[in-house]
């Protein structure tokens, strides 16, 4: 039976070895969440990138609309910052566009994950989607969790307790005591995600920058149930 395991942080990730597995990048709040939303919303394909000079870059080469984000803000220069909200402003259509990103974390954490079998991009919106992937995959796989500046995040933990639980029939979620783990914590917060995902550090940096619309609408489950990333050459 192939085995799910969770990275913490991507400064774990040199405890595991990722050559034949599935890495689900996670960055519930918000870069996965922005990120299935902007495929949601007509994005053709998406380029992650982990510096802002690349985002520059692959914006001149590609032609494409630019997304940075830096320590929660939108970083100058760029046509989005991170918000989900940005991929949903009528008057800003972005059906057709392809988009590059950049954000502190959550791009950083993928383009550290590439030597894995497949990279998919995970966050609540889209959990049915990477559940069908990973079990069609049928390898062990890895949910790495983007967290922040290497540290722990609950909201990225949680979401891997979401995806086990959704896999305990077809995969091993009980060595590990990380997914151990991460299964207690969503047990614990799924009747009530956003009251119970409160007090985490970054739901309280982001209300404290305004951006509290965006908590509650990257914790709806499914709502883009169909939005795949899967890393393909260089895009998602
Ligand atoms: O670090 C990241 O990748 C971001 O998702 C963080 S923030 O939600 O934009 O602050």
């Amino acid at each position: 039976m192939p085995k799910l395991d969770i990275c913490f942080s991507p400064e774990l990730l040199h405890l595991h070895d990722l050559r034949g597995k599935v890495a689900v990048i996670v960055d519930i709040l918000r870069a996965s969440s922005t990120i299935v939303t902007a495929l949601g919303e007509g994005i053709t394909h998406v380029f992650p990138v982990a510096t802002l000079e690349e985002c520059t870059a692959y914006g001149r080469e590609h032609g494409c609309l630019t997304a940075a984000e830096r320590d929660g803000l939108p970083a100058p220069g760029f046509d989005f910052g991170n918000s989900p909200f940005g991929f949903l402003d009528a008057a800003r259509p972005v059906r057709g566009r392809a988009l590059t990103i950049s954000t502190t974390n959550g791009t950083a954490a993928l383009r550290r994950s590439l030597a894995a079998e497949a990279v998919v991009v995970g966050a609540f919106l889209n959990l049915a989607a990477v559940a069908a992937f990973v079990r069609q995959q049928q390898r062990d796989v890895l949910v790495v969790c983007a967290g922040w500046k290497g540290q722990f995040c609950l909201e990225d933990t949680v979401f891997g307790g979401a995806l086990a639980e959704r896999l305990a029939s077809e995969f091993d979620v009980s060595s590990s005591d990380a997914t151990l783990a991460a299964l207690h914590l969503w047990q614990q917060g799924r009747a009530d995600l956003p009251a119970y995902l409160l007090q985490s550090a970054h739901v309280r940096r982001l209300n404290s920058l305004e951006a509290s619309q965006d908590f509650e609408f990257c914790l709806q489950i499914d709502a883009y149930a169909d939005v795949l990333p899967v890393w393909r050459e260089d895009r998602l």
